[in-house]
């Protein structure tokens, strides 16, 4: 039987600099990334359906009678997995033209755009995500998400589905020791480390879903 696999980061545990301590990054990347994939595989187990090795397509099968252990673990995976690929310690990256004119078509800028994003992330009350992400019809939209959930899913609660291409994780366990109570510092510094190559690359996936 497939089992998953807790991905390395593309860099190391200090290298996000002032957004985001190592010990932070550490406990999060071995501690609570590795137990969502151990608790996955534990799940799956005892799973009946056949279930997709690809994390998207599996996601995007989830719908309210999923076993939870399931969702929140797969969530979990699959969330993590993202969120990893597309900070980098080395600044920004430019957008390909086909992600700037999409997001400058439905935010006008792409500074809306963040601004925008960044209400979502701070209006999220408690733990879950923040997301940019594309709908069926090649439409960006900008959404948050309780707990692992994310916008592949089926699930009570999330009104617009797509595939994201830029989230962040809000649960306290990703800033805490760094900001404390403080998630607008966490938020507005996440632009800092964001990929956008590797975020227009996930674009450019997704539209063509
Ligand atoms: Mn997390």
């Amino acid at each position: 039987m497939h089992s998953f696999t807790l991905p390395p980061l593309p860099y190391g545990y200090n290298d996000l600099g002032e957004w985001i301590d190592g010990q932070t990054m550490e406990i999060h990347h071995t501690k609570h990334h590795q137990a969502y994939v151990n608790k996955l595989n534990q799940a799956l187990t005892t799973y009946q359906a056949p279930y997709p090795e690809a994390l998207a397509t599996f996601c995007s099968e989830v719908d309210n009678q999923t076993p939870m252990g399931i969702r929140n673990n797969l969530g979990g995976h699959y969330n993590h997995t993202l969120f990893w690929q597309i900070v980098t310690p080395s600044g920004r990256q430019s957008l390909s033209p086909a992600l700037r004119s999409a997001i400058e078509a439905n935010f006008g800028t792409l500074e809306a755009c963040q601004s925008a994003f960044t209400q979502q992330a701070l209006g999220h009350f408690g733990s879950g995500w923040a997301w940019l992400a594309v709908d069926s019809q090649g439409a960006l939209f900008l959404s948050s998400t309780a707990n692992q959930d994310n916008p592949l899913m089926k699930v009570t609660g999330i009104d617009q589905q797509g595939t994201p291409i830029l989230g962040l994780d809000v649960w306290e366990h990703a800033y805490y020791l760094t900001y404390q109570n403080r998630r607008p510092d966490y938020v507005n510094g996440f632009w800092e480390v964001v990929n956008w190559q590797v975020v227009s690359d996930h674009y450019s996936e997704a539209i063509q879903r």
